[in-house]
């Protein structure tokens, strides 16, 4: 089997690479190892910056994002004491939209299935070989089958746990990480929003987000220690939970019900440099995690996926390699700039048990500068809806 570009995984990254290499007609085959039910099973981001919306546009999987999706121009701070909306599109004049990345998901599988493009799920033991010379190839099992993808080149899009990052020579890659002590304890529900806009939520008993997938489907998060037990959170100790870390005006308004579903996900900041290995390309979480916090996972999947579909449109219809050769540093850029936002995001509304009381007062007043600042809102707002590609 041959393809100009051999995608590993068929998560966002790899689903939207695919779609936007289509469409400038560049041929590619995406390899999975999970079925496409288990892809679609998992709940995860929600929050999309307009950079995305608008591949997606390019895509042509955003028909259903444009009539479903929400958009928003504000986003709610709030400690027990204080709220604060931001105004981000009078701060920036852009907005984010709230649309589940499980939408987006479904939404590249149905339009690569109408492209007619090679999806093989359920794969086993994917391997890249011969990315640094001109012939790389891929290889796999399917049903215990021995498969060899032959391609030009290789987009590792197979997220953290990943095979491409992992299969790397020694001392290839450098690695920069930061795990934090808590997790995230999330809850869908068909329940109607509390707001019509996101609130992040900072308190003495730890971090609340109160997000949504639609007008009449929910989704909370607390904060929670990293290794909790999930068997240990009942719907009503969440429920109860989550409104003692509101401000009480938020919390009375809270509709509770059944989970749909519930999880914990760690947190942790994380960079592989470089993200170019000859003809093998990391994209997304493959090279790169942010904690949840500032709502960049996705979208940093999507800034990758940009700079490196254009580089191998401009190989295949300029002959060049100008844009291969700085995909690295300008992904890289652009991905630190998040990992600080994230980071900082964290930091503010967290709990952080080992902090001592000059850094508790120092996190409140990195809070009471954010309501007071317009300075500090606009930074936070532009951040927020997402830097220049
Ligand atoms: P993905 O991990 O989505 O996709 C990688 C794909 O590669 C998967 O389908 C995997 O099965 C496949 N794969 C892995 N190894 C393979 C192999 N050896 N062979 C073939 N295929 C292989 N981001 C936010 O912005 N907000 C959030 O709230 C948020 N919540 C999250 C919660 C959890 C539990 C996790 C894990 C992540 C969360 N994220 C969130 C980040 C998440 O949205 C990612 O940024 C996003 O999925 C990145 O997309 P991909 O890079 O495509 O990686
Ligand atoms: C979500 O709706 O899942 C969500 C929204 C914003 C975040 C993280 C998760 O920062």
């Amino acid at each position: 089997m041959r393809t100009q570009v051999a995608i590993v995984g068929s998560g966002p990254a790899g689903l939207l690479l695919g779609q936007l290499l289509h469409e400038a007609g560049v041929d590619n085959v995406i390899v999975e190892r999970k079925s496409k039910e288990y892809v679609l099973g998992r709940i995860r981001a929600g929050v999309l910056e307009q950079g995305l919306v608008d591949l997606l546009d390019e895509a042509k999987a955003s028909d259903r994002l444009h009539r479903e999706g929400l958009v928003h121009h504000g986003v709610e701070i709030a400690s027990i004491e204080r709220r604060l909306r931001i105004d981000m599109h009078a701060l920036t004049g852009k907005a984010v939209t709230v649309y589940g990345q499980t939408e987006v998901t479904r939404d590249l599988m149905a339009a690569r299935e109408a492209s007619g493009l090679k999806t093989l799920y359920d794969t086993e033991n994917a391997v890249p070989h011969d990315y640094d010379g001109e012939k790389p190839y891929l290889t796999f099992e399917v049903d215990g089958e021995a498969r060899r993808l032959d391609c030009d080149f290789i987009a590792g899009c197979d997220g953290y746990h990943g095979i491409c990052r992992q299969s790397l020579p020694e001392g290839s890659s450098r690695t920069f990480e930061r795990v934090y002590p808590f997790g995230w304890l999330g809850v869908l529900a068909d329940v109607p929003p509390v707001s019509h806009e996101l609130i992040y939520a900072q308190s003495p008993r730890g971090f609340a987000l109160c997000s949504m997938r639609s007008t009449t489907r929910s989704r909370y998060y607390v904060q929670v220690p990293a290794d909790e037990d999930i068997a240990a959170w009942s719907d009503e100790a969440f429920w109860d939970e989550l409104r003692r870390r509101l401000p009480p005006d938020v919390a009375e308004g809270v509709t509770t019900g059944p989970s749909i579903e519930k999880s914990i996900a760690p947190l942790r900041s994380f960079v592989a440099e470089p993200m170019r290995f000859g003809r093998l390309f990391l994209a997304g979480d493959a090279a790169h995690i942010v904690p949840p916090t500032g709502a960049k996972g996705l979208n940093l999947a999507a800034s990758d996926v940009n700079y490196l579909s254009k580089a191998l449109v401009e190989h295949y219809h300029e002959r060049s390699s100008s844009g291969l050769d700085h995909y690295s540093d300008r992904a890289l850029r652009r991905v630190w700039k998040a990992e600080r936002f994230s980071w900082w995001m964290t930091s503010l509304l967290h709990r952080f048990d080992q902090t001592d009381a000059f850094g508790e007062r120092l996190q409140l007043a990195e809070m009471a500068y954010l309501m007071d600042s317009e300075a500090a809102q606009a930074s936070f707002a532009e951040n927020y809806v997402g830097l220049p590609y």
